[in-house]
């Protein structure tokens, strides 16, 4: 019987007594522990009514068991759906309403709104909590660990990822197996991951980049790595000494750039310092390199198909492209309607095609088959260029979306909340450059003559509906929205208008 994740995550841990993972409290896991904790929680999954197939949400806070349940759902053969704690629970009942989860794990602290969440939708309920508490592992200490793995192919499914549509609600982005395994594999590769090596881990475990490229690089190469709750500057540069490696979205490094204890000292055990999620700014990427030595090496990926390009890792690491396409992923540019190859050098959409790209989205065949050309390649939404040495720029988004801190938030599920709000007529969101977040959120409104209705009681307003990261920064009140001759809201004139206005705050 195989696991093909896990069997290949087995492979790799031929040392059992070496660091897995430890936090910043000083717990640790070895090999051995994670093969055991894994194999603990994958019985409990069995004992809940977990089968082959079904889906298990968690949406909890960051913790190492929070990772072992992920493990234990690859050894039950159970598909892992990880959701952003900051999620409201009106955004979560849709969530499980559409995934119809077997069971879902929440914090303590949001049990009782979730209770009647997993009731609606016949989901069990579990809590964990940050410190290896919670009703999921009461009891599983003394619990035998050798769990028999489910048999699980290279195309059944591993995760669904949400990933919001720029029409309508989320997506479930189904990955397999071997979506994440081949990926991994190559990322391990490329970037020259060892058992010698020691990741400082800050992001967060519900997305592709701190769930799949950083915890299963690591896993895959027999390395280990350091949890941080959150990313958090002082505690980075604290740990920097004792590691080898990082990945960040661009904010953590113009965070850390603000910080008087980053240097050339600090980084020195330093290898590998990796960007991605959003654009790194040329600029950052210099300051970077002119305080520590290190050139940051960029990479570009989505939930729908883990990683897709990289800078070498010897070799030139250009400032502003996100390097080449990894081996085994077929990268093209092509003019968006048509479909047609573009000349090289000229922008178009990118599109992909590898072992890399999902499987499709959870019960929408209908936009799964729209954002699929007939010959397989996955239409990304991003535009891009290649230049003549083979490096990809991204030079923007054929999609409606802005990234904010490395989280997408797509304005038309902002402007849908904002427009339903008493005294609004009609509401659009657009990103504009944040100093911290790259993007940040912006809803520019009209309002209804008379309607008492300012800045703060519309993000107040927002609060039950949307998560956090996703409520607009500022709220700009005009009187009439831009619009061109075919009537749509010209969001580029929107942009330019208010591009200062973040600067201005700093
Ligand atoms: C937090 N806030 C954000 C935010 N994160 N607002 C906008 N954008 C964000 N990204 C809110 C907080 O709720 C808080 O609100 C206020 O902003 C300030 O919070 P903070 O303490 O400064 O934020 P912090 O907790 O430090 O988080 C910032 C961050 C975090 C950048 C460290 O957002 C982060 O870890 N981002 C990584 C995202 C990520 O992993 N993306 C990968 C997607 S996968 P208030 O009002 O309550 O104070 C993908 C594919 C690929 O894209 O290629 O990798
Ligand atoms: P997500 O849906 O959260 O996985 O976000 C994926 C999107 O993030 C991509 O489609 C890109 O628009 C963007 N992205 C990821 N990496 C980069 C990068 N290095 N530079 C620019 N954009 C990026």
């Amino acid at each position: 019987m195989t696991n093909h994740m896990f069997d290949a995550i087995r492979k790799a841990a031929t040392e059992p007594r070496a660091l897995f993972v430890e936090t910043t409290d000083g717990r640790r896991w070895t090999y051995g522990d994670m093969l055991a904790d894994a194999g603990r929680l994958a019985g409990r999954l069995i004992e809940r009514g977990v089968r082959p197939g079904d889906r298990v949400a968690a949406q909890t806070e960051k913790s190492v068991e929070a990772l072992m349940l992920y493990l234990a759902c690859l050894r039950a053969g159970a598909v892992y759906l990880p959701l952003n704690p900051a999620y409201t629970l009106s955004e979560l009942d849709y969530f499980v309403g559409d995934a119809e989860p077997r069971l879902l794990v929440v914090a303590p602290e949001k049990a009782a709104g979730a209770n009647a969440v997993a009731d609606r939708h016949g989901a069990r309920l579990d809590t964990l909590d940050v410190h290896g508490g919670g009703s999921l592992l009461d009891g599983l200490d003394g619990s035998a660990s050798d769990f028999r793995d489910v048999a699980r192919g290279a195309d059944d499914l591993a995760a669904i990822l949400y990933t919001s549509g720029t029409t309508g609600r989320s997506k479930g982005a189904m990955l397999t197996h071997d979506n994440l395994l081949s990926n991994a594999v190559t990322l391990v590769d490329y970037w020259r991951f060892t058992s010698d090596d020691h990741l400082i881990h800050a992001l967060p475990i519900f997305h592709t980049h701190g769930l799949f490229v950083a915890s299963n690089v690591v896993l895959l190469s027999g390395g280990s790595m350091v949890f941080l709750q959150k990313f958090d500057p002082d505690e980075v540069l604290r740990l920097m000494p004792a590691a080898t490696t990082m990945m960040g979205v661009p904010t953590f490094y113009t965070r850390l750039l603000q910080h008087p204890g980053l240097n050339r000292e600090t980084a020195a055990g330093m290898r590998l310092f990796t960007s991605g999620s959003a654009p790194l700014l040329a600029e950052t990427h210099r300051q970077f390199e002119d305080r520590t030595g290190h050139a940051i090496l960029e990479r570009y990926g989505m939930t729908e198909t883990n990683m897709n390009t990289s800078n070498p890792y010897d070799g030139d690491r250009i400032a502003g492209t996100v390097g080449f396409p990894l081996p085994g992923v077929d990268l093209r540019i092509v003019d968006p309607g048509s479909g047609a190859a573009v000349p090289q050098g000229e922008t178009g959409m990118i599109e992909v095609k590898g072992p890399n790209v999902f499987k499709g989205y959870w019960r929408m065949p209908e936009k799964t088959a729209s954002e699929f050309r007939d010959d397989g390649f996955f239409i990304t939404g991003d535009l891009g260029t290649i230049d003549e040495r083979g490096y990809v720029q991204i030079v923007g988004r054929g999609k409606d979306l802005v990234i904010s801190g490395g989280y997408n938030v797509y304005p038309k599920e902002v402007e849908t909340e904002i427009d339903q709000l008493p005294g609004v007529v009609e509401s659009a969101v657009i990103g504009v450059p944040h100093p911290d977040f790259g993007e940040g959120v912006t809803a520019v409104v009209v309002r209804e003559a008379g309607a008492v209705l300012d800045e703060a009681s519309v993000i107040a307003s927002l609060q039950d509906r949307l998560a956090r990261y996703k409520q607009p920064k500022r709220v700009i009140f005009v009187a009439d929205l831009p619009r061109n001759t075919m009537g749509k809201v010209q969001k580029n004139v929107l942009r330019e208008q208010y591009a200062g206005i973040y600067e201005k705050a700093r």
